[in-house]
């Protein structure tokens, strides 16, 4: 039923796209697993805006916020076959598909975020573009995620040793996975809608998230133990499927690129704000926050290197991102 509803859809939408003139509307709908008011959310919707406005009213975005089209590794399913036309999801579920976005998914590599935001603005960002060109996506915007810590409901960390056994879900990618294992503890990648009932149920002890995720998928309420380690400065991508970007008129595609590009400032503007409100929040609820050694983290992110950056194309572009001061 949900399978013939959803191909419908994607018809409809085809059909739409196919037929579009000067007068046809043709609405967009786009994935995010945040609820509405999230900064990735509204950034998506700006760029709905933007994009509204400078085609006439010719193209709309419908959002679907909540995960309600599904979870992130189900919806890159869904617009890379172009089911769904555009998704805004994290880097690291693309780590198996697209090679080149390892690379802002590695620990430790970005030295803070105004260095991450140099990288992805810059020729190694249009390099990860372009990559993505081969999975059928086009990327319209690389979003702020600020930097993602571990939290559990047992005990704080204040070192690596305390990590130790501990279970932890991590967003699904090998990356994350092989991270927590050269910290001494076990890692289970699972969708992030399930993350609340597995801490509550003891299933995992806990969690890796930045601050706006951990208040509003109210994780807080079942790990208050937060440790700032800040293992990634990891991405969001907003992608498009590859067929329907093509569809587009060379003036469209351009109205789409710069809305995208536009998209962006908005985006780091608010949520710059709602780190800061969600640190808040978690805190005024109870969260403890702990700043653990994070050389010794830092000093364990060998093997995982080690494994994964063995590729030319990578071992250059991890130089690359290096030497971007
Ligand atoms: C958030 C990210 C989401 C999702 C989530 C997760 O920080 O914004 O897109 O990937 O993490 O851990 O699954």
């Amino acid at each position: 039923m949900l399978h013939f509803g959803k191909v419908a859809a994607a018809f409809t939408v085809a059909a739409t796209l196919f037929a579009s003139t000067a007068l046809a509307q043709t609405v967009l709908k786009s994935s995010d697993t945040h609820p509405d008011g999230y900064p990735t959310v509204e950034g998506v919707k700006y760029f709905g805006e933007l994009i509204k406005e400078r085609t006439e009213g010719r193209y709309e975005v419908e959002v679907y916020h909540s995960a309600q089209l599904g979870e992130e590794k189900d919806t890159i399913e869904q617009v890379r076959s172009g089911v769904l036309e555009l998704n805004r999801v994290s880097m690291a579920p693309f780590n198996g598909t697209v090679k080149e976005s390892i690379v802002p998914a590695l620990p430790y590599l970005f030295r803070s975020e105004e260095h991450m935001h140099k990288v992805m603005d810059g020729p190694i960002g249009d390099q990860i573009k372009t990559a993505f060109e081969g999975a059928g996506l086009v990327v319209l915007a690389f979003y702020d995620a600020g930097s993602r810590s571990f939290y559990n409901r047992t005990k704080p960390i204040n070192s690596v040793e305390d990590m130790k056994g501990l279970k932890f879900r991590v967003i699904q990618s090998d990356i994350f996975v092989d991270m927590v294992a050269a910290l001494g503890a076990n890692a289970t990648p699972m969708p992030y809608g399930e993350v609340y009932s597995s801490i509550e149920t003891g299933v995992i002890d806990g969690a890796e998230n930045n601050f706006p995720s951990y208040d509003t998928a109210k994780h807080y309420e079942v790990a208050k133990h937060f440790s700032l380690d800040e293992h990634t400065i990891l991405p969001e991508v907003f992608v498009m499927n590859k067929a329907a970007f093509d569809q587009l008129t060379p003036e469209d595609q351009e109205i789409f690129r710069q809305a995208g590009k536009d998209s962006v400032a908005k985006q780091r503007e608010l949520w710059a704000a709602k780190v800061s409100e969600s640190r808040k929040i978690v805190e005024e609820a109870g969260a403890q926050i702990t700043t653990p050694d994070k050389q010794g983290f830092i000093d364990a992110m060998e093997p995982v290197y080690a494994k994964h950056v063995t590729d030319p194309v990578l071992q250059k572009m991890v130089d690359d991102v290096k030497a971007v001061q």
